[in-house]
């Protein structure tokens, strides 16, 4: 076995990046922040024990810049870099980079990044690993008329999707023949412009599905286990918004079946490290592959709290070449997490950053929050507006949700907007009490108005 690492390098800011601080720093390990100019403040500077300042607030000038976060390797001697979620967590060419440089990067190889990212070739994958995946071939598609054809052959509804999309960017539902055109060349602009990379493929469109997602880890030899599902189908236009486990949807006999295709999914590119396989579910609870995220996500708290493991532990623990044991893992109890964002809930979500002048944090037996933030921080404008992670954990789905009403009546924040009320809005609704939504749920919603 490979001796454990003495530097980690976080090539972070925020939550993940004081999440990973922790860990670290109970696992013995030396920690080295970076920021940008606009994060001085940032709890994740204060606690890890060395920060190199790397650039100006935009995130290509520091948190994507692979050179600055090299020379902030070199200087420091980092001989592992955690890429947390986002940021550059699922660039193959940063991680190759780090491997050639002798640095570990804690996740995936390159080229199992590349296989994920480009998602014709995760769908061809798939299917050659026996994973249902959504009917359609996964071929790039020629031309408009290339489509059209192939749109009637499966029947309409269709979905296009970009092969270096995810996540919902250069995507278009096509309910009938005279709707091609113009969701075609949509579609591949937006494609081009954020990815650099037009390509098209076509799947027959799943109607309000639920989007529930399987959690799997690999190791170095060989070995992947899934550990069970996160439900995250209460979503606003492909943001998540609360995810939950067990999902109030699944059974006994489905959890086996997503569970052994996760496990397939990750055999078939012999996977190192925590990942995701997202599933779309059908009211008949047929699955099928969306993607796969090769990184650790913003929701793996939920999995956390009920399989009762750290996944950030797990993670640099197999990035050091420690092998999994025979265990297998179950749910035990029910875990809901809620993103607190600073943003306006009744005007469109719409940004709110600023000074937080007021800031109490939910306690008590069940409830776990993860956030870098404090009373007189400074929300900057220029990241994500994830400010918090409200997590509890109960017996029971039911009294989940009491504890996450009761938990959220006493989160304060002061001096901007949250979702705080959304999501007391939420866990009143009877729908969502019921377990009755899917993707599309939240989107019918009539939402308080605007104050
Ligand atoms: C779909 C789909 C229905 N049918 N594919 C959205 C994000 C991207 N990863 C894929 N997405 C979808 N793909 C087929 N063939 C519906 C969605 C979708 C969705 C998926 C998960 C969570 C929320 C969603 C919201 C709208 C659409």
């Amino acid at each position: 076995m490979a001796e454990k690492f003495k530097k980690i390098l976080i090539a972070n800011r925020g939550e993940i990046a004081l999440r990973i601080i922790r860990t670290a720093r109970e696992m013995g390990i030396k920690t080295v922040a970076i920021y940008s100019t606009a994060d001085r403040e940032s709890l994740h500077v204060r606690f890890a024990d060395e920060a190199v300042c790397i650039g100006p607030p935009s995130s290509t000038d520091s948190y994507l810049s692979i050179p600055k976060i090299m020379a902030a390797v070199e200087i420091t001697n980092a001989d592992a870099v955690h890429p947390g979620y986002g940021f550059l967590s699922e660039n193959a060419d940063f991680a190759e980079i780090c491997t050639e440089y002798g640095v570990k990067f804690i996740g995936p190889r390159p080229e199992q990044i590349r296989q994920m990212g480009d998602k014709i070739t995760a769908k061809d994958t798939m299917i050659k690993a026996k994973v249902p995946v959504v009917p359609g071939d996964g071929e790039l598609l020629k031309s408009v008329a290339d489509g059209l054809e192939q749109a009637k052959k499966m029947g309409y509804p269709v979905i296009i999707k970009a092969t270096a999309g995810g996540g919902g960017k250069g995507m278009r539902i096509i309910n009938k023949p005279d709707e091609f055109q113009k969701a075609w060349d949509s579609a591949r602009a937006e494609a081009k412009a954020a990815f650099g990379n037009d390509g098209m493929y076509m799947e027959k469109y799943i109607v309000e599905p639920r989007h529930i997602e399987i959690q799997i880890i690999g190791d170095q030899f060989g070995r992947v286990i899934h550990l069970s599902e996160r439900d995250c189908s209460v979503q606003r236009r492909h943001q998540k918004l609360v995810e939950e486990c067990p999902s109030p949807f699944m059974t006994d006999e489905l959890r086996q079946a997503m569970g052994e295709a996760a496990i397939k999914a990750g055999e078939a590119i012999n996977y190192e490290g925590v990942g995701t396989v997202e599933f779309l579910v059908d009211a008949e609870r047929n699955f099928y592959f969306m993607e796969m995220n090769t990184r650790i996500q913003v929701e793996h708290p939920v999995t956390e709290e009920v399989i009762d493991h750290d996944l950030i532990k797990e993670q640099i623990k197999i990035a050091y070449g420690e092998r999994l044991g025979e265990d297998n893992y179950y749910p035990k109890g029910h875990a809901i997490e809620c993103r607190i964002n600073a943003e306006d809930p009744w005007n469109n979500f719409r940004p709110s950053p600023g000074k937080i002048t007021s800031f109490h944090s939910s306690k008590g037996h069940g409830v776990r929050v993860d956030t870098h933030v404090y009373a007189g921080y400074t929300i900057p404008p220029y990241y994500d507006s994830m400010i918090a992670k409200l997590i509890v954990r109960a017996p029971t789905r039911e009294e989940a949700i009491t504890k996450m009403e009761r938990a959220l009546n006493e989160f304060i924040i002061e001096g901007v907007k949250t979702t705080v009320p959304f999501h007391q809005w939420l866990m009143k609704q009877q729908d969502f009490r019921d377990g009755n939504f899917d993707t599309g749920w939240l989107g019918q919603q009539k939402l308080p108005e605007g104050k």
